[in-house]
């Protein structure tokens, strides 16, 4: 069982975007992130404000928005601030080193200037993460790689999380973590994950307390499967908080509120299982 507080492991990060989630966890006494998965500015604001007093992180898949304007990212800044939340931009991305810092920095999003962590899949090898950490590490942002996914029948297992946590041990000032179902530290070590020394950032998506799956491949566990029986970090929730009507706002508010007791009573049984 993995034990170590979020607030003892401050102390085991440089970077700063890692040290940033391990506070606000602490400070409010959550680990939800809600994946606001929507493609109107409006919807996507009004839900964040719903549901900023509950997160220590708000996920964004920034190119689903249909009327994105620069201004979209100064309002999602500024609620930040307000709700004391991280952003990460789930950009997934997977591609030589110089086309990934192009898309990083440049294009209509700009990612590295205003979302704290980010994401890639380990498939290009090493050279996305030099890529990104040519942009992000100067700006003090975070990346976390995807050792696993999700959805039925990933191709996320074996050699290739193997790798994964490789290439993340050797850029440990940049790669904080990782997009996983389970935790990371034990993978290649003949230790368990509690007593390696290092100290990932686990990130999990597939999160819902209601429905076992969406009909498209996702695949869902509860927070107390995800927190007690696979140690993460973080749960990642979406659909499970917001449902189909973004209106109903205090509804959302319920909702996640209702994550973050689930998420952080299950941190808690774990620090004293
Ligand atoms: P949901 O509505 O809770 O199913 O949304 C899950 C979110 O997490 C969604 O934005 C996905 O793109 C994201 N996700 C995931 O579901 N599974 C994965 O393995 C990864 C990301 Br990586």
């Amino acid at each position: 069982m993995y034990k170590h507080s979020y607030a003892s492991r401050i102390q085991n990060h440089t970077n700063p975007a890692a040290r940033l989630l391990l506070e606000i966890m602490e400070r409010k006494q959550s680990n939800l992130a809600v994946s606001v998965d929507v493609t109107k500015a409006q919807d996507f604001l009004a839900i964040i404000d719903a549901v900023g007093p509950y997160v220590c992180m708000i996920k964004t898949h920034v190119d689903v928005i249909e009327d994105f304007e620069p201004s979209l990212v100064r309002t999602l800044q500024a609620l930040s601030a307000k709700y004391d939340f991280c952003i990460f931009e789930d950009r997934k991305f997977a591609d030589i080193g110089n086309t990934v810092a192009l898309q990083y920095a440049s294009g209509v999003y700009k990612i590295a200037e205003w979302s704290h962590l980010t994401n890639a899949h380990p498939v290009p090898g090493p050279s996305v993460v030099t890529g990104l950490k040519s942009v992000g590490l100067q700006r003090g942002r975070g990346l976390l790689l995807l050792a696993e996914m999700s959805t039925a029948g990933a191709l996320t297992t074996g050699s290739y999380t193997e790798d994964a946590v490789k290439m993340a041990r050797a850029n440990r000032d940049f790669v904080v973590g990782f997009i996983a179902q389970r935790r990371m530290e034990s993978v290649g070590a003949s230790k368990t994950d509690d007593t390696t020394g290092e100290d990932f950032l686990i990130l999990t998506p597939g999160v819902g307390l209601d429905v076992k799956g969406d009909g498209m491949g996702q695949q869902y566990r509860t927070p107390r499967e995800v927190v007690v029986g696979a140690g993460c970090d973080v749960i990642i929730v979406g659909r499970g908080v917001y449902g189909t009507d973004y209106s109903l706002t205090a509804k959302i508010a319920g909702q996640a509120k209702r994550y973050q007791d689930e998420g952080w009573k299950a941190y808690l049984e774990r620090l004293t299982a």
